[in-house]
């Protein structure tokens, strides 16, 4: 057998700038490979799975992520503290800041992430548009250059046509985006937008794109070494999403045919090799009327990446810690899936009460298992779910043979899953996955603006009864209010959330 080392630094020890599931994660690629691992926390946190998994933990600070999970001081000197050689970013948190990729390396430790020259190209909306026009990458029809003001918005726009995006250079996952349907609208969507951009990204530059009508998200999976490979591994479907959080994912879309597949990955590749992206990166394209355009790229390894790794047998962290040590991938260019994979968010909101975030502890637990079923989790019973850090708590993902069949195992799983304590996504993810226009594989980043359940008549005739018994004992209308709620167990039930929405169409 080759030499598994090809030089560059051995990483020995990593610290995992993280919590939660992805934390979890990057500990369990680590032990397999036989590298120590750092927890860091904070107070909430103290008990939570990362640090009980870890070889080592290292408290960083109070509740508030920008005194614990962001604070780079903290962390930097937790690494130095453990004897650390390298850093785990994990997802959300520091993991796309250039600076922090920048101060890894300035502590002599290795980022498990692209270098900042690459973060920073993309990060910046207008550069990373130059940067893909000059490697022949498709983007959104539009502007590479900043639009001075309100005059010089129209000119554009009346050149591009109408509808079109406003957008800010400094944005991006959603944020600092403005629709403007024609001429009349767009001085002051231009002011609005360019005010906005300057409280949120403290940058005030506006460019203006083709607003393109109902798109697909479909993103591509890429993976680069320093030896000069880059390999795109598939794509994946993310078009089912709310308010953009996303909510059921998968590989492969059930859009793409081998042409298209093929041709979106190249572009993804000639896309991280225009900016020199080493490790992990996702690159973002919009789907309309049957062509792709580049839309950003997300420097980091992403929260649905194990559908990636199931239906293509690999283990992406396995890589980023290989990458990173300057080993060379062990992926090859040429990999094919193997049937398919879709992964739901479990997230701690409550779907019927326009997802507000649900607070508790997890009196009861049972997480899904069997064959061909995944599920990525720091839940435990006792676990308490805080208002400090997002809402994930669990991700379930099913593989099968086909889209039927992995759709099949995943309502079975979902169907398995009890979380008692708090409201969850799950029984909405339980009626995506039923939708007929989902199992068909005919939807688009407006799914969930229109979704609808069929009212479940067996729980309509159990809420009569219960009003009729409730009528005869002349009890009070509060207790009505307490009538079993639907949850992951009762998935059939209509939903007060889904009402609503049909309301307002
Ligand atoms: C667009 C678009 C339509 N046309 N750009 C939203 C997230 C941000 N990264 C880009 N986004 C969009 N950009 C043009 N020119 C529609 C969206 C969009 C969207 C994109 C991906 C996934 C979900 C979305 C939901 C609403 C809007």
């Amino acid at each position: 057998m080759r030499g598994r080392r090809i030089g560059g630094p051995m990483i020995k020890k990593v610290l995992i700038a993280n919590r939660g599931e992805i934390a979890l994660r990057v500990i369990r690629a680590c032990r397999e490979m036989g590298i120590a691992t750092v927890a860091i926390y904070s107070d909430p946190d103290r008990t939570a799975l990362h640090v009980r998994m870890a070889d080592e933990a290292v408290r960083v600070g109070p509740p508030p992520p920008s005194q614990s999970y962001l604070n780079v001081e903290a962390i930097l000197d937790a690494a130095k503290r453990t004897g650390a050689d390298a850093v785990h970013p994990g997802y959300g948190f520091l993991s796309e800041k250039a600076s922090f990729s920048q101060a890894v390396a300035d502590a002599k430790l290795i980022f498990i992430g692209p270098p900042a020259s690459a973060m920073r190209a993309m990060g910046d909306k207008l550069s990373s548009r130059s940067a893909m026009v000059a490697a022949r990458v498709p983007v959104v029809p539009g502007l590479t250059t900043p639009v001075a003001d309100a005059e010089a918005a129209i000119r554009e726009a009346v050149k591009i046509g109408f509808p079109v995006a406003l957008k800010a250079a400094g944005g991006g996952g959603g944020k600092g985006i403005r629709m403007v349907r024609d001429e009349r609208e767009l001085p002051a969507a231009f002011r609005t937008a360019s005010g906005e951009a300057q409280s949120a990204f403290n940058d005030p530059r506006i460019y203006i794109e083709r607003y393109l009508d109902h798109p697909r998200h479909i993103e591509v999976q890429i993976m680069g070494d320093a030896h000069g490979s880059v390999v795109a591994v598939g794509e994946r479907e993310c078009s089912i999403q709310r308010r953009h959080q996303k909510l059921v994912e998968e590989t492969p879309s059930p859009i793409l045919d081998p042409t298209n597949r093929e041709a979106m990955q190249q572009c993804a590749v000639q896309a991280a090799r225009a900016v020199g992206y080493t490790n992990a990166g996702t690159v973002e394209f919009l789907w309309s009327n049957g062509k792709f355009y580049f839309l950003e790229m997300n420097c980091r390894l992403q929260v649905e990446h194990p559908v990636t790794e199931m239906a293509y047998g690999c283990d992406l962290v396995r890589e980023q810690l290989r990458v990173a040590s300057g080993e060379k991938l062990s992926l090859r260019a040429s990999m094919r899936p193997r049937g398919h994979a879709i992964e739901v968010r479990v997230n701690a909101e409550d779907p019927e009460r326009n997802f507000i975030p649900s607070i508790g502890t997890i009196r009861n637990l049972r997480l899904p298992a069997g064959p061909n079923v995944r599920v990525d989790s720091g839940l435990y019973r006792g676990y308490e779910v805080t208002p400090y850090y997002d809402s994930l708590l669990a991700k379930i993902i099913a593989w099968g043979a086909d889209r039927a069949q992995a759709i099949a195992r995943l309502d079975r799983a979902l169907c398995e899953l009890h979380v008692g304590g708090v409201k969850t996504t799950a029984p909405l993810a339980l009626r995506v996955l039923r939708d007929a226009r989902f199992r068909a594989g005919d939807f688009d980043t407006h799914f969930l603006e229109g979704f609808t359940v069929a009212p479940d008549r067996e729980r309509e005739e159990v809420v009569a009864m219960l009003a009729a018994v409730h009528r005869h004992l002349g009890g009070s209308r509060s207790a009505l209010a307490a009538a079993p709620q639907s949850d992951a167990n009762n998935h059939g039930g209509p939903s007060r959330w889904a009402a609503s929405s049909r309301g307002r169409r």
